[in-house]
């Protein structure tokens, strides 16, 4: 039988708070989603309190960057989508560009971070990284949506 999961990969994208401080860029960033051939799978926008903000960057415990980072993300409204297409998180990540924002300046000024990054903290997207941390992260933003069943549906919901 045909299924979704053998021609779809999902990712999350998230635009972060610097960026939807903006309502210009925020919609250019959606625009670009789309244009991008990305099905827009769940769509939310919400603001994280600081224990949620520490929680998804654990991983960053410890770093120098970790309290700005934390900070920053637990400062104002985000914007979450489940993506869905070919190779999304290769995709994705692509179209996000380098993390500093010197680099993305410099060496790739048509990604999204290259044109409206505004420091190596305040870079305007993020992108689960593999298949793992995009199942993780998923289930983080969008607890109620269950990835394998929608693969699996007939007729799968996007909204
Ligand atoms: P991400 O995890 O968000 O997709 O980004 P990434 O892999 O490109 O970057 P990573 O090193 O995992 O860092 C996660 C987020 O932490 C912030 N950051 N600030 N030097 C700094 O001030 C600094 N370095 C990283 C960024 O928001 C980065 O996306
Ligand atoms: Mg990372």
């Amino acid at each position: 039988a045909f299924r979704l999961s053998k021609v779809l990969q999902l990712t999350l994208a998230v635009i972060k708070p610097d960026a939807v401080a903006h309502p210009l860029i925020l919609e250019a960033l959606h625009e670009k989603i789309l244009e991008n051939n990305f099905i827009i799978v769940r769509r939310k926008d919400l603001v994280w309190k600081k224990e949620q903000s520490e929680t998804f960057y654990a991983e960053h415990s410890g770093r120098f960057f970790y309290q700005r980072l934390v900070e920053f993300m637990s400062s104002g409204p985000m914007r979450a989508y489940v993506l869905a297409r070919d190779d999304a998180i290769h995709h994705w990540r692509e179209m996000m560009g380098p993390t500093k924002v010197f680099r993305a300046r410099h060496t790739s000024p048509d990604t999204i971070r290259g044109q409206f990054g505004l420091t190596d903290t305040r870079n305007t997207t993020h992108g689960s990284d593999s298949v793992e941390s995009a199942h993780k992260e998923i289930k983080f933003f969008f607890p109620d949506f269950c990835i394998d069943r929608w693969m699996n549906e007939d007729e799968p919901s996007f909204r």
